[in-house]
């Protein structure tokens, strides 16, 4: 359905036919762009960004692009298509028809889920709000930027769903969506890897390759709940999601490419000397990301998980193509944890062990990206290998918080932890080397700050000069 872009809130939800609905949303966008100018990008409000927006949901409506200023940016309501046969697909209710509105009894539950998804949208606008300062280069700024909007974009998403069908209580959850702030101590945001800065480039590109790929198989998982509106509204989420993971793997990519070309230009290691971020840095910033955003899937054994999929709240990634009973009540899965000082295999219920499923397609995929990553070190002559580090290492959420394990998987004391963590985990020391790279941005059309590589082709067939942010 194409996008009514005359209203005050573009949507393909026909929101002028529900007056009290509409209301509700224009009272709520006030708000949202007071905080998109206290809480986004920094001092932007004036800048034209060659952005995408878009203009249907259907593949050819949503890469629309032009130069437009954040502020004026046409935030909106897009649902995927309705398919009027959609039956909900896997525990006690499969086979039922999806919901087109929420089951009384299910009301908390997925009010929960919802609020758990919107809270990390701005939240990592939040997190990104100072990296315009130090921008590598117009196209990385211009990316920054789409991802931003689009953020912002998925939080119209989770709000119209709590307006629509939560009543007041949705209202009220919609209103502390801009309350909460990323790293606030009196009211921070929910899930523990949103809280943390992202304070240069080098974490942007690992948060967009590895966090905002949790947000791939979260909405991946969502999108298949019986209730219909939230599987509509994550499946369209999902089309802008591959652009932000696209953004976080060419970045690191670019960064090791350049790094590898001075490694083999001044035959050494040490690039640091040559104002490049050296490899073993960047092991440590991902061996970081990873470990936060594994965090993200909750506990390996999960009650929760398990209701969730029971109730047809929250499927498995990409649930209609697995071949198996889709109810799980009989099926075993095995997950690791830690117990007397040592890591173990432990069977338990499939159902009870869905959150750490999740999390090992996710794992599946990050390694896909890591081995990229690695065939570009080779081709380029150097040797080195990035690796993700085994899922215990530095956990704050399930079975192996509290626990040292190494990056190899090993459990080790208090004092070898502490000998070893400056070797795997950033220092204050490589933080600020890092930092001391970044900026001021770089604005010139065409250039890249020294630490990067251009990228191989431009945004939407642009040309390498193309001036993707006017300032004016
Ligand atoms: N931090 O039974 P468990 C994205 C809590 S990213 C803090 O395992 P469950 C994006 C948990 O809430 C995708 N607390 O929980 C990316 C629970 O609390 P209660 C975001 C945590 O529910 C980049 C307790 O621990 N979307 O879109 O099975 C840029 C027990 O845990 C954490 C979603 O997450 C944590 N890391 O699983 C922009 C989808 N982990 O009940 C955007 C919606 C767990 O004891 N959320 N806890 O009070 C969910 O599906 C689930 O809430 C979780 C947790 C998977 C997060």
């Amino acid at each position: 359905m194409a996008i009514d872009y005359s209203q005050l809130i573009p949507n393909n939800v026909d929101l002028s036919s529900d007056r009290r609905l509409q209301r509700a949303l224009e009272n709520w966008q006030p708000r949202f762009l007071d905080w998109w100018k206290d809480m986004g990008p920094d001092g932007t409000s004036a800048f034209d960004v060659y952005l995408r927006t878009a203009i249907s949901t259907d593949a050819n409506g949503w890469a629309n692009f032009g130069h437009v200023k954040m502020p004026d940016y046409r935030w909106g309501i897009f649902l995927a298509d309705r398919d009027p046969n959609r039956a909900i697909a896997y525990g006690d209710n499969k086979g039922k028809p999806a919901w087109q509105d929420v089951p009384g009894e299910l009301r908390t539950t997925l009010r929960r889920l919802i609020v758990t998804q919107g809270d990390t949208e701005p939240a990592s606008v939040e997190q990104q709000r100072l990296l315009g300062r130090t921008a590598p280069s117009l196209y990385d700024l211009r990316n920054l930027f789409q991802i931003n909007v689009e953020e912002g974009r998925h939080l119209w998403a989770m709000v119209y769903l709590l307006h629509a069908h939560f009543g007041r209580d949705g209202r009220e959850e919609a209103e502390a969506m801009l309350e909460r702030h990323s790293g606030d101590p009196d009211k921070p945001r929910i899930l523990g890897a949103f809280n943390e800065e992202t304070p240069d480039w080098l974490s942007f590109f690992m948060f967009t390759f590895f966090t905002d790929r949790d947000g791939k198989f979260q909405l991946a998982s969502l999108a298949e709940s019986g209730f219909d509106p939230l599987s509509r509204s994550c499946r369209f989420m999902l089309t802008e999601e591959a652009h932000h993971m696209f953004v976080g793997e060419t970045g690191i990519s670019r960064i090791l490419q350049r790094t590898c070309e001075l490694m083999k230009e001044h035959k050494t290691d040490d690039v640091r000397a040559l104002g490049a971020i050296d490899l073993p840095t960047m092991q440590k910033y991902l061996n970081f990301h990873f470990s936060v955003s594994l965090d993200l899937f909750g506990q390996e054994a999960s009650t929760n998980a398990a209701n969730y999929y029971t109730q047809g709240v929250k499927g498995r990634f990409l649930e209609t193509r697995i071949e198996d009973d889709h109810l799980l009540t009989d099926a075993a899965y095995e997950i690791e944890t830690v117990e007397d000082g040592r890591i173990v295999k432990k069977t338990v219920p499939a159902l009870a062990a869905l959150n750490e499923r999740l999390r090992q397609d996710y794992i599946d995929d990050c390694a896909r990206g890591v081995l990229r990553w690695n065939k570009m070190i080779e081709k380029a002559g150097v040797n080195f290998e990035m690796k993700l580090p085994h899922r215990g290492f530095d956990r704050r959420i399930g079975g192996f918080a509290g626990a040292h394990v190494s990056p190899d998987g090993r459990v080790l004391s208090k004092a070898e932890w502490k000998a070893n963590e400056s070797k795997w985990l950033p220092t204050a020391e490589d933080r600020t080397y890092v930092t001391s790279l970044m900026g001021p941005a770089v604005v010139q059309p065409g250039k890249f700050a020294h630490w990067i590589a251009p990228p191989a082709r431009g945004i939407n067939g642009q040309p390498g000069d193309f001036e993707y942010v006017r300032f004016n």
